[in-house]
């Protein structure tokens, strides 16, 4: 006969194991540029029991959860020895962030944390949080992970315990398990957050996209996609940071925006995928857009669609940060299938499948924004034209057909 603790263990080993388990399912139509996904591809309740429980009956006789985890968000992403990796930004309850890798076979479901979150060395002046890592896997052979370290402003006045100064923490792996940690990237900007390493050297110099800001929150003067080079990752200086696209009144990135993953290579350009920020009355609003620069320049920007290319949707909509939709790792397959990994809201993870020509073709045939509601109307004018042109040269075709019926 099973006792409490025996039987309380035991559901709860089902109840994590339906979890891990559960398929996938496609969401029918969608919008012919990506699908998303029914459930999200993890949540706090997919971080091992072996974390949050004590499973020893006499040290832990209620079974209870000893540490809880709250989120997990804003993933990088890696496909490693043929599966499918995040390196996930995990939070507990106590509001500190961490990483921890969680893998699965095809990038739509099964993910499974790998037995413990990642040990991340410390610099002299330690994080106090740490979080959004990008994951690149540089032609210098290591795997970087660019992140944002937070630490409480030391210019924060008394009673002050919210100010912060945001950095971008370098660290490096050969197997995603072992990382140096290396120092901190310097910038001209008194604060960086989605920093991101460009995958190839430029004129034998490491690229890196920034974010140069004012606070920690606004942007302020700053703001933008920020661009610049470093010789060295060991000691990462940027002199200079270039704005390869910006800020703009009265469009999703009017307030901020930022770099997602690294982008992608692809034969029209480097595909680029990041979020924008703009105001509401409820609060700030995150939402993913899509831009493509150049091949030889990937400062340029070549064709950029106007609005939003993901959207917090439903659910996704709510949680700690509710209206958030952001995204730090993408997976190209070399089949061309694209896996878009996004966070909503603070909280989980999700994903969309594309294709890299699903994504070129809409990048490169999305009206751009032109700033003006006159101008949106006129864009829709044109499409209505070119559909009823269409459809009237149709008939044409059709007619001598139905005549000949006839
Ligand atoms: O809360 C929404 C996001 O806010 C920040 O993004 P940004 O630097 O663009 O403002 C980050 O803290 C990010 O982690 C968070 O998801």
């Amino acid at each position: 006969m099973e006792n409490a603790f025996q039987q309380r263990q035991q559901a709860l080993e089902k109840s994590y194991a339906d979890l891990i388990n559960r398929k996938n399912e496609k969401q029918p139509l969608g919008n012919g540029i990506y699908h998303r996904y029914k459930y999200p591809v993890l949540t706090a309740q997919h971080a091992p029991l072996f974390w949050r429980y004590d499973l020893n009956q006499d040290t832990n006789p209620f079974l209870m959860e000893r540490i809880g985890i709250n989120a997990t968000f804003n993933a990088g992403a890696i496909k490693w020895n043929g599966r499918y990796l995040l390196v996930v930004r995990v939070e507990g309850n106590d509001r500190k962030s961490f990483f921890a890798v969680a893998e699965s076979p095809n990038g739509v479901d099964n993910f499974r944390f790998w037995d413990r979150p990642i040990t991340l060395p410390e610099t002299e002046n330690p994080d106090g949080n740490v979080y959004d890592m990008r994951v690149v896997q540089h032609e210098d052979g290591w795997i970087y992970g660019l992140f944002c370290t937070e630490r409480k402003d030391p210019n924060a006045l008394p009673g002050d315990e919210s100010s912060a100064v945001a950095q971008c923490g370098i660290a490096r792996t050969k197997d995603l398990v072992t990382w140096e940690r290396l120092p901190d990237l310097k910038t001209p900007s008194p604060q960086q957050r989605n920093v991101v390493l460009h995958p190839e050297f430029i004129n034998g110099k490491y690229a890196l996209y920034t974010r140069p800001q004012d606070g920690f929150i606004n942007a302020g003067s700053g703001g933008g996609i920020g661009f610049g080079f470093t010789d060295s990752m060991e000691n990462a200086v940027v002199e200079e940071e270039i704005i390869v696209d910006g800020k703009q009144y009265h469009t999703v990135y009017e307030v901020k925006n930022g770099q997602g993953p690294a982008p992608l290579k692809t034969e029209k350009g480097w595909l680029h995928l990041a979020h924008g920020v703009r105001n509401t009355a409820a609060g700030l609003r995150y939402v993913l857009y899509l831009f493509l620069t150049d091949l030889e320049n990937p400062a340029q920007v070549i064709a950029k669609p106007g609005g939003h290319f993901i959207a917090p949707e439903g659910e996704e909509r709510v949680g700690d940060v509710s209206n958030v939709a952001f995204a730090n790792g993408w997976i190209m397959d070399q089949d061309g299938r694209v896996f878009i990994y996004y966070a909503s809201s603070d909280t989980r993870m999700h994903v969309a499948t594309s294709t890299v020509d699903q994504l070129l073709d809409y990048v490169l045939h999305t009206p751009a924004d032109e700033f003006r509601s006159a101008a949106s109307v006129q864009q829709i004018n044109r499409l209505v034209d070119k559909n009823q042109s269409y459809i009237q040269g149709k008939k044409q075709v059709m007619a001598p057909e139905l005549n000949g019926a006839n």
